[in-house]
């Protein structure tokens, strides 16, 4: 199952743990995998960081699984997933390691993602663009997606994030950042949900995986966000308008909400 491949490649990221690999007919929890015992991975990074979840084990922590706890969103988008010895489980099957690797928050990470497209013109094809980052972390292409703030509603986390990566807010002066705002705000103001879910992230873990909302916003006639300058910021290295076609290798399952947006617009792909 391609949903569930990128977070059992072998090596997890920024770490030298190997995950148990296994077949894929024994991802679903439901499938007995009787010696099943994978490695467990916690990294140091997330050691008393205010963004992160505490141990597990921490007494004091008691988290209010598959509600919203005090401002962390800990449903699901999936309905309810199980706690097992303590910790949620992921929905979508075994990963080949435990822990919560490089993730935050045990259980689901909530993301959302813009998918900003515009048409190629100089072009006879129905050729369709998406802004485009390259991570820092990983090097590899992707939305400029990140996660949801404690209390943050949705809308405000896609227009913070494509500004932050896209545009490089966080070092605009005042005057540009009021302009991309007022931009970004009527620009963000009519978007189209593509997807609301689980993301096949090389991050995920059997109790920790991260979540997304999807939502396209096309600029037609090249007369907004399309004429923009865009400048890289915070977690991109590089910003560009990418053409979009089937052989794209995007970061987690960047590839599969963009062939939604391509049947969506009637593009070539
Ligand atoms: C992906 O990780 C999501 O689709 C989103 O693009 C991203 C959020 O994580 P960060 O960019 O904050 O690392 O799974
Ligand atoms: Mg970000
Ligand atoms: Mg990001």
């Amino acid at each position: 199952k391609k949903m569930h491949s990128k977070c059992r490649s072998e090596t997890y990221p920024f770490s030298e743990i190997k995950r148990l690999i296994f077949p894929q007919n024994l991802i679903p929890w439901s499938v007995q995998f009787e010696d099943y015992n994978p490695p467990e991975y916690e990294s140091s990074v997330l050691l008393n960081k205010p963004w992160a979840d505490p141990p597990i084990t921490d007494t004091n922590f008691k988290p209010n699984w598959n509600n919203l706890d005090d401002k962390i969103n800990r449903k699901s988008h999936l309905g309810p997933y199980r706690i097992i010895e303590g910790r949620p489980l992921n929905p979508v099957g075994r990963t080949g390691l435990k822990g919560r690797g490089v993730l935050g928050k045990w259980g689901p990470n909530h993301a959302a993602d813009p998918i900003v497209t515009r048409w190629k013109l100089d072009t006879n094809k129905a050729v369709l663009q998406f802004c485009a980052i390259k991570r820092k972390d990983c090097g590899q292409w992707a939305l400029p997606g990140g996660m949801v703030d404690p209390g943050e509603q949705v809308s405000e986390t896609l227009k913070r994030e494509f500004m932050e990566e896209a545009l490089n807010s966080l070092e605009a002066t005042p005057d540009q950042r009021r302009l991309d705002e007022q931009m970004i705000k009527s620009f963000f103001s009519k978007g189209t949900e593509i997807y609301k879910g689980y993301v096949d992230d090389p991050r995920n873990t059997d109790n920790a995986w991260m979540e997304t909302v999807a939502v396209n916003f096309h600029d037609p006639d090249n007369s907004q966000v399309g004429k923009f300058a865009l400048e890289a910021g915070d977690d991109a290295a590089q910003v560009q308008w990418m053409d979009i076609d089937r052989n794209l290798d995007l970061y987690a399952s960047h590839s599969e909400l963009l062939k939604t947006v391509i049947e969506r617009l009637g593009a070539h792909w």
